[in-house]
């Protein structure tokens, strides 16, 4: 599935899974391997490519029975050249956004479709470099085929803000056409019992964003307890016949920062949950809807309510099961661990802005979303750095001001960008790393940081632990709780938890991390990462629990979800 629902009614779209042909390029761009692999997954999981990296060509035959068509794909990792006969259609840089490619004027029939995917690390990518996950390779989110007529809707965007008597909603809809063929375009949008017209469109380089407006007096709100979810249908008319629609979930809730206070539809919520990396055993990062659906179970059961998508923009799906189980998320645009040189490649500012574009106009109707996010641990206490963080943090504002922004830092001492954000996040490893040499405790270590805050900031904000955690190497137990034991792993999760949810300025904790994932075997730290996994999960790579997942949950069900 593309979607954890059925988004149209009258578009014609179809998801191109199955078995598609596989060939691996050298780099003359000769085919040195052929190979088959289901759509979508990753090389990884195909015999004989367990640690390719490079470039591979996918081809599938498809047939089509209109002359516009638009393909849809949720994720190619980490670059795709699309070709449709032979014919370069359309490009793209980043794993973790989607993107669309419109083509105009084909023909009935049978057609080639061929995807380029590339996962090298290379200068002209700035984002995916060796890290302490894994840059996977291939198409690993969804593909389908979409048979339009001349126009179509791209997208459709609902805010709801809360009013003194009730709600008011905005929809907000882009609409696009191949041709102008002096057809006249009318557009008409329900929610709740409800139906608001757009008025004619008027189109400027063949599309058009549109607006409309309704007040709603009574709607069952969203919320983790009672995940209300709406269906917004948007209908597009050409010279009144209906011709495209698009079916969009959202929910009814608002988010406001008061003080140190994070508040969801006017109450004062505790985040407790982890982050989750998209990574599931030999799949890679390819992870199946069931086992989307497995993790939040198992994350719903230690007592969370809370998910970080570090350390990018997640699979759609994903995004829809937290919404209909009552999640709340802090989605992260695509960035870990930059220094600054790495943040002057020339193509870090066009990257990160466009995955962050992506990311909020693709995702913006998730009520599950409570918090963007942006370059995790990186050069925030350089001059250039923070000159960087400020330009993100606009661009968030601008798309979405209706969402708190936030980065987790690790610069405590040093970072130049506190008083940008509206929460801060601190990423912290008491009991796992020394600090400037030291072992402090987590609520002291935690207060050290939190001084030198306040000498930066003019007014108090919310603050969320975004990272902390020690790490286990699954089922090695030990008397003498050393390192790696999943004993020693216990005992740090539960001083971490019981310190820091009694401070009464924290508004989260997020456990690092829900499940062990593999990692680059070429990122720096590889030496200090067992199995070229990251160890910290309180579950191993096949969701298989360590004893600290019984620890969390013990802490985590003692604590309220509201304050
Ligand atoms: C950092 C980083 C994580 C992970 C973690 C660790 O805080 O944000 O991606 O690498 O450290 O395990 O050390």
């Amino acid at each position: 599935m593309i979607r954890m629902f059925e988004t149209h009614e009258k578009r014609i779209q179809k998801e191109l899974g199955g078995l598609w042909k596989l060939e691996t390029l050298d780099s003359e761009g000769n085919i040195s391997g052929s190979y088959t692999a289901v759509i979508p997954s990753c090389w990884e999981s195909v015999i004989g490519l367990e640690d390719y990296r490079g470039r591979a060509k996918y081809s599938v035959n498809i047939s089509t029975s209109s002359k516009n068509l638009r393909f849809v794909f949720k994720g190619i990792s980490h670059t795709g050249d699309i070709y449709l006969d032979g014919k370069h259609i359309g490009h793209h840089y980043n794993a973790y956004t989607p993107f669309t490619v419109p083509v105009s004027g084909c023909t009935e029939g049978e057609h080639l479709l061929e995807v380029i995917a590339d996962n090298r690390f290379t200068p002209d990518s700035s984002l995916h470099v060796p890290n302490d996950y894994r840059t996977y390779g291939g198409i690993n989110r969804p593909v389908a085929l979409e048979e339009l007529g001349n126009a179509y809707i791209e997208y459709l965007h609902v805010k709801n803000t809360r009013s003194d008597d009730g709600w008011k909603t905005q929809f907000v809809a882009k609409v696009c056409r191949f041709e102008d063929n002096r057809s006249s375009y009318t557009v008409t949008a329900s929610l709740a019992g409800k139906t608001v017209d757009f008025g004619n469109i008027v189109f400027e380089d063949n599309s058009a964003i549109i607006t409309a407006s309704t007040e709603f007096d009574s709607v069952n709100e969203w919320l983790p307890e009672t995940p209300n979810l709406y269906i917004a249908h948007i209908k597009l008319f050409e010279n009144g016949e209906y011709i495209d629609d698009l079916k969009e979930r959202i929910g009814f809730r608002d988010i406001k920062i008061d003080g140190e206070k994070i508040l969801v539809n006017g109450k004062q919520v505790f985040l407790k949950g982890f982050n989750r990396h998209e990574d599931y055993g030999t799949l890679g990062s390819a992870v199946p809807e069931n086992v989307m659906n497995y993790d939040l179970d198992i994350i719903a059961s230690t007592g969370s309510n809370f998910v970080r998508t570090c350390h990018y923009p997640n699979d759609e799906r994903f995004l829809d099961l937290c919404d209909e189980k009552g999640f709340f998320v802090w989605e992260e645009g695509h960035a870990r661990g930059l220094n600054e040189e790495r943040m002057k490649n020339p193509n870090f500012r066009k990257q990160s802005a466009d995955c962050i574009e992506e990311m909020v106009l693709n995702h913006f109707n998730h009520p599950s979303i409570i918090i963007w996010g942006i370059l995790n641990e990186c050069a925030s206490h350089t001059e250039y750095g923070a000159e960087c963080y400020k330009l993100q943090y606009d661009q968030l504002k601008e798309l979405d001001p209706s969402r708190p922004r936030t980065s987790a830092t690790c610069q405590h001492l040093k970072d130049l960008c506190y008083g940008m954000e509206d929460i801060i996040s601190l990423n912290i490893y008491p009991r796992w790393y020394t600090w400037y040499g030291n072992d402090y405790a987590p609520l002291e270590h935690y207060k050290k940081i939190k001084e030198y805050i306040d000498t930066c900031i003019s007014s108090p904000k919310p603050v969320i632990i975004s990272e902390c955690g020690a790490a286990a190497i699954y089922g090695y137990r030990a008397f003498s709780h050393v390192k790696w034991s999943e004993d020693r792993q216990c005992d740090v999760l539960k001083e971490l938890i019981e310190e820091l949810s009694s401070s009464d300025e924290i508004s989260g904790i997020a456990i690092w991390q829900f499940a062990d994932c593999r990692i680059d075997d070429d990122f720096r730290d590889w030496n200090s990462r067992p199995k070229t996994q990251n160890n910290k999960g309180i579950v191993d790579i096949y969701r298989n629990p360590k004893q600290g997942y019984y620890t969390v949950k013990d802490c985590f069900t003692k604590i309220k979800e509201y304050k």
